[in-house]
Order: C-alpha cells, then sequence, then structure tokens
C-alpha cells in the first residue's frame, strides 16, 4: 500500500461510542480488597480459610466520599482476585463472603460497593481475576464456563457496569495445571448483559494496559495501534480493520502507536492506554505501608490523565473495611490540586488568530493576552471521533523559534503540557499530523 493511502487509514481509525465515555471518565478508583487484607498477602494461595475475612466497619459510602474528593469519576472493585474468594455471595463457589463472619454470612460487598457508587453518582465496574487459585476446575474447560457464570453473575445483579477489568496472569491453579482462557467467551458475555461496559486486558479489546504499574507515562501515546495488539480486533471496529500478523508487539512496547511500529503492522484498530497504579507501595493494605507524596501522584495524573490516556487510581481497605485516614487525606489535597490547577481558563481575555498555513496537516494558532501573567499549563485536545491525527506540535512562549519552548508528539484526548513561564504571548504550532488537524478549542491555566 501506498504510504500516503497508509497513513490516510491510520488517521481515520475511529473509537465507538463506549472508548469516547471511557476517555471522558479520565481518573477513576481501583479498590483491591479480598481475603489478602487479612493475610498480609499480594497474592493470596487459594486456601485461606473464609472465616477470617471479617471487616467490621466497612463503609462503602466512605470510600466514594474520599473517591469523590479526588475527583475521580468511577470505582472499580476486586470481585475476585487470584485467590478466588469472592466478595459477593456466588452460587457456583462455597469460597466465597457467604461463609465469612461478615453479616453472618449475609453480606454482599459488591452490592454494597454498587449501591454506594449510584448513590454517590459515580460509576461502578470490576475486576474479576481469570487466574484462580482455589477453583477445582482451574485447567480444564470446565473452568471457562465456571468464569462466564461467575461474569454472568455481575454482570446481571449491580446495574449499569462502566469497565470490566481483567488481569493477565495465567499462573497454575490448585492442581498444578495452568488455564487457557477462552477471552472469546468472555467477551461475549460482556457484550450480551452489558453492551456499553468497556473491556480491559493487556489487549483489549476496548481499553489496553498502559504496560507498567508506575504510572509512568509515554512519551508518546497513541489511541491507534496495530490490530495485532488486540483481542479480536477485527470484530470489535468492523470495517476499519484489516487482518494483521504481527506476534512480537506487546503492551509494554515504548513506541506502540508511532509510526515504525504501525508501518510493520497489517492492520489498526483503536484502543486507549489505561494507567494502573496504587496510591502505596501494594496493590492490598499493608500497615506498614504509606501514600505516595502529593507531588508524585499529582505529576502522574499530569502524565496519564494529561497523556492521552486513564488514570486508574488504587485505594486498599483496611482490615476495618475502610479506607485509611491518611489515603483520605491524600485523596482530598490532589483533589484540590487538580480543582484549582484547573480553575481559571485564561482564554477568556485571550485573543487568538490562525496563522496561514498552506496545509491540512500544520496548523498554528497564536494567543495574545492583554498582561503578562504566569501560564502554567496549555491544555490541548484532538476531536478524537473523528480519530487521532496530531504527531508533534510546538508550545512557544515568544515568537523566536529557538527561544525555550514545549516539544511535544501526540495529544490525542487530552494533552497537559506544563509550561511554567510568565508570558503576555504562546503560539501553538501543529507540526505534523496524520490527516487534517481537529483541534478542540485550546485551554490555558
Ligand atoms: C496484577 C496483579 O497480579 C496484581 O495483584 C494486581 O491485581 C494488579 C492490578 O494486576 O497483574
Amino acid at each position: 500500500m501506498e504510504f500516503n493511502e497508509f497513513l490516510k487509514q491510520a488517521a481515520n481509525v475511529k473509537p465507538s461510542m463506549k472508548q469516547l465515555v471511557w476517555f471522558d471518565t479520565e481518573f477513576y478508583a481501583f479498590i483491591h480488597f479480598t481475603i489478602n487484607t487479612f493475610t498480609d498477602r499480594e497474592w493470596g494461595l487459594g486456601d485461606e480459610d473464609e472465616k477470617i475475612f471479617d471487616p467490621k466497619k466497612l463503609d462503602c459510602r466512605q470510600w466514594v466520599k474520599a473517591i469523590k474528593s479526588a475527583g475521580m469519576k468511577g470505582m472499580i472493585l476486586t470481585a475476585k482476585h487470584h485467590d478466588g474468594f469472592c466478595l459477593w455471595p456466588s452460587k457456583y463457589t462455597e469460597h466465597c463472603i457467604k461463609n465469612s463472619p461478615y453479616k453472618d454470612g449475609k453480606g454482599d460487598i459488591v452490592l454494597e460497593a454498587a449501591q454506594a457508587c449510584k448513590e454517590g453518582g459515580i460509576k461502578f465496574g470490576f475486576y474479576l481475576s481469570p487466574w484462580d487459585r482455589n477453583s477445582r476446575y482451574y485447567g480444564t474447560d470446565e473452568y471457562n464456563d465456571y468464569f462466564k457464570s461467575q461474569l454472568t453473575e455481575l454482570l446481571t445483579n449491580y446495574g449499569n457496569i462502566f469497565h470490566v477489568w481483567f488481569d493477565g496472569a495465567c499462573g497454575e491453579g490448585p492442581n498444578g495445571k495452568r488455564q487457557v482462557y477462552d477471552y472469546n467467551g468472555y467477551i461475549e458475555t460482556i457484550r450480551k448483559y452489558q453492551p456499553d461496559a468497556t473491556i480491559f486486558s493487556d489487549f483489549g479489546p476496548d481499553v489496553r494496559w498502559c504496560g507498567n504499574e508506575a504510572g509512568s507515562p509515554r512519551a508518546a501515546e497513541w489511541a491507534v495501534v496495530p490490530a495485532e495488539l488486540t483481542v479480536r480486533a477485527e470484530k470489535q471496529t468492523e470495517g476499519q480493520v484489516l487482518k494483521g500478523n504481527m506476534s512480537y508487539i506487546f503492551s509494554r512496547d515504548q513506541l506502540i502507536g508511532s509510526l515504525p511500529t504501525i508501518l510493520y503492522s497489517k492492520g489498526l484498530c483503536f484502543a486507549g492506554s489505561e494507567y494502573d497504579m496504587s496510591i502505596r507501595k501494594g496493590w492490598f493494605y499493608h500497615a506498614d505501608q504509606a501514600p505516595w507524596p502529593l507531588e508524585k501522584l499529582f505529576n502522574t495524573y499530569l502524565g496519564t490523565v494529561g497523556g492521552n490516556a486513564c488514570l486508574n487510581l488504587n485505594i486498599p481497605p483496611n482490615r476495618d473495611g475502610l479506607f485509611d485516614e491518611t489515603d483520605v487525606i491524600r485523596l482530598r489535597e490532589l483533589g484540590d490540586l487538580i480543582r484549582s490547577s484547573f480553575q481559571n481558563d485564561m482564554m477568556k481575555d485571550a485573543t487568538v488568530t490562525k496563522a496561514d498555513i498552506d496545509s491540512d496537516t500544520q496548523v498554528a494558532y497564536d494567543i495574545i493576552f492583554p498582561t503578562k501573567r504566569m501560564v502554567r499549563y496549555v491544555v490541548l485536545k484532538e476531536d478524537i471521533s473523528k480519530g487521532q491525527k496530531v504527531e508533534s506540535f510546538l508550545v512557544m512562549t515568544s515568537e523566536n523559534i529557538i527561544a525555550p519552548r514545549y516539544d511535544g508528539s501526540t495529544i490525542g484526548h487530552k494533552k497537559i503540557c506544563v509550561i511554567n513561564k510568565e508570558t503576555d504571548f504562546l503560539r501553538v504550532h501543529i507540526t505534523a499530523a496524520r490527516g487534517t488537524v481537529g483541534l478542540l478549542p485550546i485551554e490555558v491555566y
């Protein structure tokens, strides 16, 4: 295929409606809570006694209040982690909350969490670990039926689910066997009962893993990636994808979506990147750990939500079933900092002129303010409903081309450029794009 034709195709790979809705969710909470909370482990063994699970003061409303104070718009709960213990009374296993002392075996924490989210006006989703170290079916075909039955329980009894989270781990089960996961069957089950939910895994199909658990963003984050990467991509983005065969690409690759990578692909699809990290070192609560400093969390937010991705920040409830007070305070501080940083859009009193450049793939805007002021952030957004296109751009604070400037690559859903300069002049220059540039209104803070 001719190069220009290929670029045109790349520029035209579009997201589904649910992917757009997911992108706008931007920042949501992960909750790691299970029997591990009571054994001080990160990975349970699967043989833990249900009797040790007893969060005496559990209050999902406390979680939701703290989540909202950080400005997060959803919650994803570990309904089942690798140890196989279920936080809801599953019909299909005894290794679950119904055999715990919590509410005398009558409790359902998935329900409590879903209800608290609904009441608080945030979205609810769940993590269901395919790796199950307890199930006697693990390693046989029956396990895939067991897993789909559990998925069905979660998809049909707890209202709207916005996001289903699959972990990539595939270790040994209690009988020493590994499982071949029927991802296609899992996806079909989700599409059947919750067609609007996005599905996350290492390979999509709707949302893909960023490739690390440290919140370290890529220099250039593309939501248009080789179709070979995603599960059933050709069905997912019907009509837009050519079948490919490039098995070496993986979610961790730095250049995913960049030209040198997609050029070797036989097809492309849309799958945005989600950054998952914990507010502390571990995913589960450990009394000797503390939340990360505010600055680290804020910088992660700038680099991920402001780097064409969503941020899924984990907060682990303690053995009482509550967020630790130090986490509650840190979440509030983070929310305050985000809100105050992006409060007053300086574009209100700016004069904007578009430069006359004879090209669809280059655009430049000069922004002039009536007075000098401290510009901390320039926020750029592409209208990604029409595809992601920008390859490189500059933000300048003077007309002098060699003066310090912000050199950017991708924009996508949202790019937060950290400027920190006193100025009355800004130039935003899109220097290269895969197709006609479609920017949403520029914001300056
Ligand atoms: C990993 C899991 O093994 C961790 O326990 C945790 O759930 C994290 C979000 O994903 O791969």
